[in-house]
């Protein structure tokens, strides 16, 4: 097993609902360490950009509208088994299926507004947190 890291978002769901600080203390609680943080909005543009590896999906509008509807809190984050573990920390993708105690059982809405991101792959994650944050902003 070797150290890695991940990228994650809270997204608007979680953050509108209140969640941001009992989501990042699950994330401490978990054994991951915050190597990068930021308080921000995509826009359209932006969160087009992001997700442009689902732009043919149907839900592809919809994701983008969503993910630009209110501020987000993105971080960069390390462990070991980084990626897999912050995926069984977070859970499925759609709540309804998340195992119980995950982060999307507990704080998400919808297969959309799912309260949180996690990259899955260590090249995604390494794309995702290029995508925020300069080399000056990780620590
Ligand atoms: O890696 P995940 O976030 O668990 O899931 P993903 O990469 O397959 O999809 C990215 C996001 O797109 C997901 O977090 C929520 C949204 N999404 C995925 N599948 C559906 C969806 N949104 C809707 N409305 N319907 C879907 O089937």
């Amino acid at each position: 097993m070797t150290t890695n890291r991940t990228f994650t978002m809270i997204k608007p769901d979680a953050v509108a609902n209140g969640h941001i600080g009992a989501i990042i203390n699950d994330i401490t609680a978990a054994g991951f360490k915050i190597i990068a943080l930021k308080y921000t909005k995509l826009t359209e543009e932006t969160a087009g950009q992001f997700y442009a590896v689902h732009a043919a999906r149907p839900f592809y509008k919809d994701l983008v509208s969503f993910m630009s509807s209110g501020p987000i809190v993105a971080m960069i984050l390390e462990k070991d088994n980084a990626i897999e573990d912050f995926r069984t920390l977070i859970g499925a993708t759609n709540p309804a299926d998340a195992a119980e105690g995950t982060i999307r059982n507990k704080y998400a809405v919808s297969i959309d507004a799912n309260a949180v991101h996690g990259s899955d792959s260590d090249e995604n994650a390494q794309i995702e947190g290029d995508f925020f944050f300069t080399a000056a902003e990780r620590f």
